[in-house]
């Protein structure tokens, strides 16, 4: 099968300047997630997002990150929370396990909470593909993740107004 560009479209980052924004990074797979963390970063900064307003912690594994997403949103009042991770598929099902419990936690935590928690783990065959979605030939999944944030955090805030344009 011929392969397609599956990436998102260029987006209008909203004006982040006001708002507070949490990150949850796994320790997990250390090169890949902290290029994802550089690249969530980049964006936020990008959208005017202050270095004050944003608070990173740091988790063991990705199975932890609903937890300290949970940490974040309770420590103080945020306009969303970004969890970054890396799982990468092993000899038996762990990986799958690990995924599929971390996608409903997030899921879960944002629906109940009603505030934007973000799904910016990326879940690969080999280390090479994560390598490719982290700074490489398919982008960088934390700055996705962290123009998904602002467009939620925007649309939380309903305001309409100062958009400014990049790509990603
Ligand atoms: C145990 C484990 C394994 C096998 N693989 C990964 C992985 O690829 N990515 C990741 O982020 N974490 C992994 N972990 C650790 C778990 O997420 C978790 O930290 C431990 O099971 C302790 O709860």
């Amino acid at each position: 099968m011929a392969s397609r560009d599956a990436s998102p479209p260029m987006v209008n980052l909203p004006d982040g300047s006001s708002f507070k924004i949490g990150i949850v990074v796994a320790q997990w797979n250390p090169d890949i997630t902290h290029a994802l963390l550089q690249g969530a970063k980049d964006t936020l900064k990008k959208a005017g997002v202050k270095d004050d307003h944003l608070e990173v912690i740091e988790v063991p594994g990705s199975f932890e990150l609903p937890w300290g997403a949970r940490r974040l949103l309770t420590s103080a009042k945020r306009n969303a929370v970004i969890c970054l991770g890396c799982i990468i598929q092993g000899e038996t099902k762990h990986d799958d396990y690990i995924a599929s419990a971390v996608a409903s936690g997030i899921m879960q935590l944002g629906l109940t909470s009603g505030i934007p928690v973000i799904f910016g783990v990326v879940t690969t065959n080999t280390p090479e593909q994560a390598i490719e979605r982290a700074g490489g030939k398919h982008g960088n999944k934390g700055a996705e993740a962290a123009a998904t944030a602002l467009q939620l955090a925007h649309l939380q805030q309903g305001d309409p107004s100062n958009k400014k344009t990049i790509g990603y």
